[in-house]
């Protein structure tokens, strides 16, 4: 099997990568990624030099380079690549749609001339919108997506649709809640509460902290896309969920607890504009149709994201001393 991931030098496109390296020793990895200021090589040093692996550097939204890479034929497509982060979609909602609305949408048609076995588009729950109290996110929910972020990634499925139903592409989406793990960019809550608490920074709960979310260890996250892959019908979505709800508060107080950090390190800011409230996928159909179920629990994932980040300081410590910071520095002076 020759397999493209794009967007594999980032935090669940590594993950991925390693996955399939251990899991599906006999395949042939290409991993095309323009390494934006979330690509990061040094996520892959350990499988740099494995002769089934190779790294190509490309935008999935110049044609030029999704034509060169599309010269070879792949039975796989996964699509990682994407801008991902909802407050960054806030200050630039342009770089999204760009990336993942037209990136999205070079990469089907240059897999469409080539010729794929299937192309599976890595999609979000965020892409439903917002629940109240009550209910889990269905397959068949109309779309409501509330965030730049959200709305780029709810366009780039609806592409997907149409290239299913047009040109009869063997076009699957998966949707996944909020993943947490080693080498997460730590913009993200889990790595930058982590990276925070343990210089005794205070971390900055935006508004209320009792917004939901469900939270997948990546590694399942990995093995349920190999799942859908392998064994899932082209033309339809599947959500692959932690099953596991908690506040952003528990979160904050779990992580706290488990660092031996003072829960005064909690500081209540302004909220993230259009903040979605609660996130939660029904994930009946993947479990009942391909067998796959979520296997981290909670507590044991939390403790393995934060020995990695403990024993990675050098990991991290390169990231928040760079762009990143600048970028922090000029949009959330206001929030505090
Ligand atoms: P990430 O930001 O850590 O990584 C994104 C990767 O894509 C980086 O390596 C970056 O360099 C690359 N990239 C960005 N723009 C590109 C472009 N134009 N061309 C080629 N490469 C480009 O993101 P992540 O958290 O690993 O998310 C991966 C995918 O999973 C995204 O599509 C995201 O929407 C989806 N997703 C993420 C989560 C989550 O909790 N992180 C949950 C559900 C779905
Ligand atoms: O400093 C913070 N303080 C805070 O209270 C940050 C960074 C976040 N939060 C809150 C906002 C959310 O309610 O924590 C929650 C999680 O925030 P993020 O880590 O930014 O994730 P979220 O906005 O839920 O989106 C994530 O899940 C779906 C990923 O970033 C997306 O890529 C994925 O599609």
């Amino acid at each position: 099997m020759r397999i493209l991931v794009t967007g594999g030098a980032g935090f669940i496109g590594s993950n991925f990568i390693h996955f399939i390296i251990e899991n599906r020793p006999t395949w042939q990895v290409v991993n095309f990624d323009s390494l934006t200021y979330a690509g990061n090589l040094a996520n892959l040093e350990k499988v740099a030099k494995c002769k089934n692996y190779m790294f190509f550097r490309g935008d999935i939204s110049e044609p030029a380079d999704v034509k060169a890479i599309f010269s070879e034929s792949f039975d796989y497509v996964v699509n990682f690549a994407a801008e991902s982060h909802v407050d960054r979609s806030l200050y630039q909602p342009d770089v999204f749609v760009k990336t993942n609305v037209v990136g999205t949408q070079c990469l089907l048609n240059h897999a469409l001339e080539g010729g794929v076995g299937r192309f599976l588009q890595v999609s979000t729950d965020e892409v439903y919108g917002s629940l109240g109290p009550e209910g889990l996110f269905q397959e068949t929910d109309a779309l409501f997506p509330n965030s730049p972020y959200a709305a780029s990634k709810a366009s780039a499925d609806l592409i997907c649709r149409a290239y299913f139903k047009t040109y009869g592409m063997p076009i699957i989406i998966t949707r996944a809640g909020n993943n947490y793990g080693p080498h997460q960019f730590p913009e993200k809550l889990i790595p930058f509460f982590i990276t925070k608490a343990l210089r005794d920074e205070p971390l900055p709960v935006y508004g209320d902290g009792l917004n939901v979310r469900d939270w997948l260890y990546v590694r399942d996250h990995c093995a349920g896309i190999v799942r859908v892959l392998e064994a899932g019908r082209a033309g339809e979505v599947y959500n692959i969920g932690g099953e596991n709800q908690m506040t952003n508060l528990e979160i904050t107080t779990q992580l706290l607890e488990a660092l031996g950090k003072s829960k005064h390190l909690v500081h209540f800011v302004k909220d993230r504009p259009g903040h979605d409230r609660r996130y939660a996928l029904d994930c009946r159909k993947i479990e009942n149709e391909l067998g796959w179920q979520p296997e981290m629990e909670f507590r044991a994932g939390l403790k393995k994201t934060i020995e990695w980040y403990i024993t990675n300081k050098k990991w991290w410590h390169d990231i928040t001393s760079g762009e990143y910071l600048k970028f922090y520095e000029l949009h959330y002076r206001d929030r505090k």
